[in-house]
């Protein structure tokens, strides 16, 4: 069986209905910080759970069997930058009671998502390496690099099979972003849509690597489903589609929408957005367990703006 913590996030929401998918929706038990968060799964089993709650984490796992750990709680980006000690907090002390637990309870998996933003502004900009210099300017980046150190170390020292990938900005008309630094490019279209002004964080030029949400939940599925020796890399995979600036996905919005306005109003997120990659080499996640995108700028741009204005939030 098995446990979605933070399944009520951006990526959450959508992993779960995929995980449902693939294993049946008896196989998932959805939970997140916020009850409210239960309105989204009429269609599988929602726990209230605050991740920092161990015991209560603990007799979740005991009592229903829980063999896989999906970890999707953090504190992201910019929203950390606002509280710096407890989303270092959060971010570590949680991921370090999940991987005890693994070892503890001996689960079969464990996923935990790290980021784009572990690199830093000494790190090389285009087509980032695997490895590489690291010296992330968030918290949230600090608790990432922090993060995959641990899960290397949990392989390597207690055989625990965590898997984790290095996520760009994610994009999605399903779920709404939970305070990072490119939930721009998933705000934008909703102000498309409402025929108003977009007014965007981050300079017209701010490159930044992204993926459209299928993307991001297929190669959430396939590392987690490929055979073990084939997930060579235990800290986490380089893992990229497309790159794009502000600038190129309104171009690409308002060529469907000819009407559509954005202004540009950098703010503090915009020396974040310059200390990550403009583009990031994935060539190892081709290569051990087969990754490859689907979704460009155009495809996703066209997905959600005929999808958007059906969904029901
Ligand atoms: C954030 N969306 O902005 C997240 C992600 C690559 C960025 O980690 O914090």
């Amino acid at each position: 069986k098995i446990l979605v913590i933070g399944a009520g996030g951006q990526l959450g929401s959508e992993l779960t209905a995929a995980l449902c998918d693939q294993f049946g929706n008896e196989a998932v038990i959805a939970s997140d910080l916020h009850e409210g968060s239960a309105s989204k799964f009429d269609y599988c089993r929602f726990e209230q759970l605050d991740v920092m709650d161990i015991d209560r984490l603990k007799a979740l796992v005991k009592n229903e069997g829980i063999t896989q750990i999906y970890h999707l709680a953090a504190v992201l980006s910019a929203v950390g930058e606002k509280k710096p000690l407890f989303a270092w907090q959060l971010n570590m002390n949680s991921l370090l009671s999940i991987l005890e637990i693994a070892r503890e309870y001996k689960l079969d998996k464990v996923y935990w998502p790290s980021s784009i933003a572990v690199f830093g502004p000494n790190t090389p900009k285009t087509n980032t390496p695997q490895f590489c210099v690291k010296e992330p300017i968030t918290v949230y980046g600090i608790s990432k690099q922090a993060g995959e150190r641990w899960c290397q170390y949990y392989f390597e020292k207690y055989g625990v099979d965590v898997r984790s990938l290095r996520y760009p900005g994610l994009i999605g008309y399903k779920s709404l972003p939970g305070g990072g630094t490119t939930d721009y490019a998933v705000d934008i279209f909703h102000k498309a849509l409402a025929g108003e002004t977009f007014e965007c964080f981050l300079d017209e030029n701010s490159y930044l690597p992204m993926m459209y949400m299928a993307d991001a939940i297929k190669a959430t599925l396939d590392i987690m489903n490929a055979p073990k020796e084939r997930v060579k890399i235990r800290s986490s995979y380089n893992l990229a589609a497309m790159s794009f600036s502000p600038k190129e996905l309104y171009e690409a919005i308002k060529s469907e929408l000819s009407e559509f306005s954005i202004s540009y109003k950098p703010d503090f997120r915009q020396e974040i957005a310059d200390s990550w990659p403009d583009s990031v080499d994935d060539s190892h996640a081709r290569s051990d367990w087969g990754w490859k995108h689907q979704f460009g700028i155009k495809e996703m741009t066209r997905n959600i703006l005929v999808n958007l204005p059906n969904f029901q939030f």
